[in-house]
Formats: C-alpha cells, structure tokens, sequence
C-alpha cells in the first residue's frame, strides 16, 4: 500500500478519535476563501493596549509599570471561584447539568507590545515558562481546582483580540473533556502495557524520524502521526515527566529553546507572523497518581497553503470527523527546511 497516495484514517491513541487523510487531493486547486493579513504591530508601547504597562484595562484596573511577566485575574472570566457543588437532571439524563467553578488568569509575556513568542530571546522565554510552573502548582494545590489549562491564542484569525504577546489559564474543579480523554487513553496504555503511551511514542518518532521536525537535549518536535490540522505539531520532553512541576532546569531551558525554535519555523513556513492556538496538557491537578501521563504541549495552527489560505474544519468535519490532504510526513519535511532565524 502507497500511504502517501491512497486515502486512509489514522488513529489517535491519545483521544481515541481518527483523522481521514486524503493526499491525493493535493494537487486541487484553490478559489476559495483569502485572509486578510493583519498589519504588522511595531510599537513597543502601545497606548491603546489593555495589556501594555502602565495602561487601563476594561474596568477600574490599572496594569503596573511591569517587567517581564505580568499576570492578573480575567477580567471577563469565563469561570468564576467559589461557585458552589450542585446538579440539575430531569431524572432522565436528558437534561443535566453541573455546576463549575474555577480562576482565569491572563499571562502577559513581555511588557514589548511588538513581541511574539517567536521574537522573544531565550531569557525571555524561560521567564514565561517558569511563571507557567509556578501558576501550575499554585492554582493546581487548591483545593477545588482539579485541571489547569495553559494556553495561547495567537493571531486574528484564531479570534485572539490583541497582538501584545500573552497567553491564558483556565482553571477549573472539573477535567474538562479533551485532557480528561487524554487521562482515560494514557491511565489504559499505562494499565495494558506497563509503559507511558508518549514515551513509547517518542522512542518511536525517533527510531524513523520522518515526523520529527527537531529536537534538542531534553525535548523533541514531531508532526504526530494523527495530526488533524495540516501544520500541527507536538512538543515533548524526553524524559518521564507527568507535568511542568517535574521539569529540571535543563528540561526548563529545552522547553524555553523548543517554543523559541518551533515558533520561528512557523513564521518562516510562510513568511508571516504565524497564527495557531497552543495548549500545554499535562496531569491533572485532582490528587492523583497518573503514572501514564506524560506532558506534552500542542500547537494546532489553522494556515494551510500560504499566510491567507486557511484550513476550515466544516462540512464533514462538522459531521463526521476530522480530514486533512497534506499528510503529516510531508508536513514534518516543509517545517523541517524552515530556518530558525527571525526573518519575519
Ligand atoms: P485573547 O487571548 O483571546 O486575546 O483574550 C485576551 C483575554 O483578556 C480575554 O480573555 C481578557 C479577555 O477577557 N481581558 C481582560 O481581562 N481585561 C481587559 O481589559 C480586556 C481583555
Ligand atoms: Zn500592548
């Protein structure tokens, strides 16, 4: 079997769900839909950024005149603390609900308004991932958080309001349904086989690295094999490392490097501030053992063709499941040949 020219669904040990691979439709053509670029940001202090030092933000609150990170408390919180433990259900499970409770924090890497991850150096860049660690621990020991999303959206076209380089963290009582998909299919490989799904992945990837993009001591960059969006990818630590608590300075300085050089190659797959959403998964916060775990960071970025020629995940992907032409191989062989220089 040619894989490379005959449709296929891959599976995705970590979920359970599959992707259909079309790569014969490479070569179709394309009339639809261009995005506009967005201008490039070049002021380093923006006065009309809520997110800038010094600035108001929507409300009374003002932001200090702060260096490095800044964090505070979302001021639109999708999830709010002390909500208290109740259910509704009409006896029938077909109306049921739970109430939830959890803090959203907004994560400001740099007070440079005109920064992206890709631009940060790497100083920069461990700075954010140590108050990550931090933020981790912190909200994860209290008592009614149980899950701690950490997660960036970066670009207009992934619906992120501003260009002032800053992530969120979402952090809730309940394991909310991806990550806890991702908790069920490692705790089972863990139970079925005696090992951690992504290391096993892992040694995998680089036993034939056709999927590895690169890597670096102590973290390694891969196109998973049931990568769903055409440029997505995954960051892994090398070693057994159930969260980012667990991380040693080494692993800190790898991840800082890896997020540096990932994102560099993506602006220069296309010449363009790349946009994408970008999430680290990792143990929940609950108290548990989770020797299957392993933490691992997603980029799930929506370009396809060129900087204005997106992905749209509609019709039988709405419907049915997941699909995508360019495979992941070849995904891995373009991002492969990107530089590693800001050039964009
Ligand atoms: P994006 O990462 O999607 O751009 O969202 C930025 C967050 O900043 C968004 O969740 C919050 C919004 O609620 N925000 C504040 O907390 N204060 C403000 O003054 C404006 C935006
Ligand atoms: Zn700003």
């Amino acid at each position: 079997m040619n894989w490379n020219d005959v449709p296929h669904r891959r599976f995705n040990p970590l979920t359970g769900e599959s992707v259909l691979v079309s790569p014969h439709r490479n070569q179709r053509p394309w009339q639809g839909k261009i995005e506009n670029q967005p201008p490039a940001t070049s002021l380093r202090h923006d006065p009309n950024c809520y997110l800038c030092p010094g600035n108001q933000r929507a409300g009374q609150a003002v932001n200090p005149d702060y260096h490095g990170v800044f964090v505070f408390t979302n001021d639109f919180s999708a999830l709010l603390e002390g909500v208290p433990a109740g259910s509704r259900n009409d006896g029938n499970g077909l109306l049921v609900a739970e109430s939830e409770s959890g803090i959203c924090k907004v994560v400001c890497f740099s007070p440079r308004h005109d920064l992206t991850v890709a631009k940060m150096d790497q100083e920069g860049l461990m700075a954010v991932v140590k108050a990550w660690i931090r933020l981790y621990i912190e909200l994860g020991e209290h008592p009614d958080i149980h899950h701690v999303q950490i997660f960036e959206n970066r670009g207009e076209i992934m619906g992120c309001s501003n260009p002032h380089p800053h992530g969120q963290i979402w952090a809730q009582r309940t394991i909310p349904d991806l990550p806890a998909r991702e908790t069920k299919h490692q705790a089972a490989w863990k139970k079925d086989k005696g090992s951690v799904l992504l290391l096993d992945y892992l040694k995998l990837e680089q036993s034939n690295p056709e999927r590895v993009i690169f890597e670096n001591d102590t973290w390694i960059a891969v196109v998973p094999f049931w990568a769903v969006w055409p440029f997505e990818t995954m960051l892994l630590p090398k070693a057994h490392r159930r969260d980012l608590s667990e991380l040693s300075n080494d692993e800190i300085e790898g991840f800082a490097d890896a997020l540096g050089r990932m994102t560099r190659r993506f602006d220069n797959l296309f010449s363009a501030s790349f946009p994408y959403s970008m999430g680290i998964h990792q143990k929940p916060t609950d108290g548990g053992n989770h020797d299957g775990w392993q933490l691992h960071v997603h980029f799930l970025p929506p370009l396809l063709r060129s900087a204005t020629v997106k992905k749209f995940m509609v019709g039988y992907e709405m419907l049915a499941e997941s699909q995508r032409d360019i495979t992941a191989e070849q995904a891995a062989e373009r991002l492969r040949a990107c530089s590693e220089e800001v050039l964009v």
